[in-house]
């Protein structure tokens, strides 16, 4: 079998997604996820002009091949646009190497090692009432495990919770926006949130929370020490993680569990974190940690050092990643849990799907490779349009972390 064409679709079906279609002179096809929030064309560039000419004539089942010909062949490693573009294409082969073989990518990865993925859902509110709220309705659609972020008295709109009534999305269309941050009036009312939180739901339900690397290290020490009562699930991002040793200084004041790495693009910048076990769950993605060949690999580095994966789910992540995801969790044995942030019926219905959600669990479906298809009539009746993740600023204007 043999490549014998590669493109990319952008769409804007509620928000933007990348795609890359793989084809074979077969007749089979291949859809790898390229989206990159906020930076989408730069992937698009890079794959149209620098990768898309290098993969025509070759063998679409080398996926071990072809991945260490496009990270260490292009002598530049890393950095998210590559990785990213890696990602497409490493996504897109494992796609055409499961529908040539009729089984579910799952089964190339080591088999299911378990009967469905557990998820999180995404629950948030502008006070605690609402929030507490929020929770309840998740809880009833059956989810067992739910982060919770809450509008903090004082700063105009925190992270995770919606301006308005629709569901909660990151990137905006149009500039970035700027929204405004306190660390004091933060770490002084997150633990009443999860004190409410467990007042009103009982102890039986996970409950996550994401920081958002808004922290230094010893904040967050703060934060997770008075969180403890509360026994969450993880919290994540709890300070930015270019310096890994960071960490250390959380873990040494602090039992809560750590999550971390939605922004990672090479396990490199989880080595630190994973053989230290300053962590305690991965969360780098599919889509920008270079595909599932990289992630099978760092998944089961941190499986030596019992740190479990939690990947990445939000709804910059299209239907693609969300089922290269579910595979591969279904398959390793260090799986820890998956981010459930559903996307909307119309991105759904551009990207029809095998994955389904039952009970609190997904499951990645057994149709041959991925799973996934693109409608690219519908896709085509929504163009890419310009938006941007939005930044943040302390109350006295100085650029922080979003
Ligand atoms: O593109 C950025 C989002 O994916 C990110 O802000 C979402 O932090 C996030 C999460 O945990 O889902
Ligand atoms: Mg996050």
């Amino acid at each position: 079998m043999k490549i014998v064409a590669a493109r990319l679709i952008v769409c804007s079906p509620d928000r933007n997604f990348v795609t890359l279609r793989i084809d074979t002179d077969e007749g089979i096809y291949g859809l790898g996820d390229a989206t990159l929030n906020g930076r989408e064309l730069a992937v698009v560039a890079y794959l149209e002009e620098h990768i898309i000419p290098c993969l025509i004539g070759r063998d679409p089942f080398a996926t071990e091949d072809i991945w260490q010909y496009l990270y260490r062949g292009a002598y530049w490693r890393r950095g998210p646009v590559t990785m990213t573009a890696i990602a497409a294409v490493d996504v897109a082969l494992w796609d055409i190497k499961g529908k040539a073989l009729k089984t579910p990518v799952y089964n190339l990865l080591g088999g299911k090692s378990r009967q469905g993925a557990l998820v999180y859902a995404h629950a948030n509110g502008s006070d605690i009432p609402s929030a507490i709220d929020s929770v309840k309705k998740h809880i009833a659609e059956g989810y067992q495990a739910i982060r919770v972020q809450c509008g903090v008295p004082g700063v105009l709109s925190s992270y995770g919770v919606p301006k308005g009534d629709k569901p909660y999305e990151p990137a905006e269309r149009g500039l970035p926006s700027e929204s405004v941050w306190s660390t004091e009036k933060y770490l002084n009312f997150v633990p009443k949130l999860f004190e409410a939180l467990r007042i009103e739901i009982g102890e039986d339900i996970h409950l996550l929370h994401d920081v958002h690397h808004r922290l230094t290290p010893i904040e967050a020490a703060r934060l997770g020490r008075s969180l403890e009562p509360y026994h969450l699930f993880w919290l994540e991002d709890p300070t930015p993680a270019e310096n890994q040793e960071a960490f250390r200084l959380i873990r040494q004041h602090t039992v809560i569990p750590i999550a971390t790495g939605e922004v990672f693009n090479s396990f490199w910048d989880a080595h630190d974190l994973v053989r230290n076990q300053w962590i305690d769950y991965l969360r780098m993605t599919i889509v920008h940690g270079g595909g599932i060949t990289a992630l099978k690999k760092a998944a089961d580095f941190a499986a030596v050092y019992q740190v479990r994966t939690g990947f990445h789910g939000a709804t910059d992540l299209s239907p693609v990643t969300m089922a290269a995801a579910l595979h591969l969790g279904m398959a390793i044995h260090n799986f820890g849990i998956q981010e459930h942030m559903p996307h909307s019926p119309l991105t759904d219905d551009v990207f029809p799907h095998a994955y389904r959600f039952e009970e609190g669990y997904m499951h990645p479906g057994d149709a041959p490779g991925l799973g996934v298809d693109l409608d690219e009539s519908l896709a085509a009746q929504y163009p890419y349009q310009r938006a941007y993740l939005p930044v943040a600023r302390t109350l006295d204007g100085t650029l922080t972390d979003w």
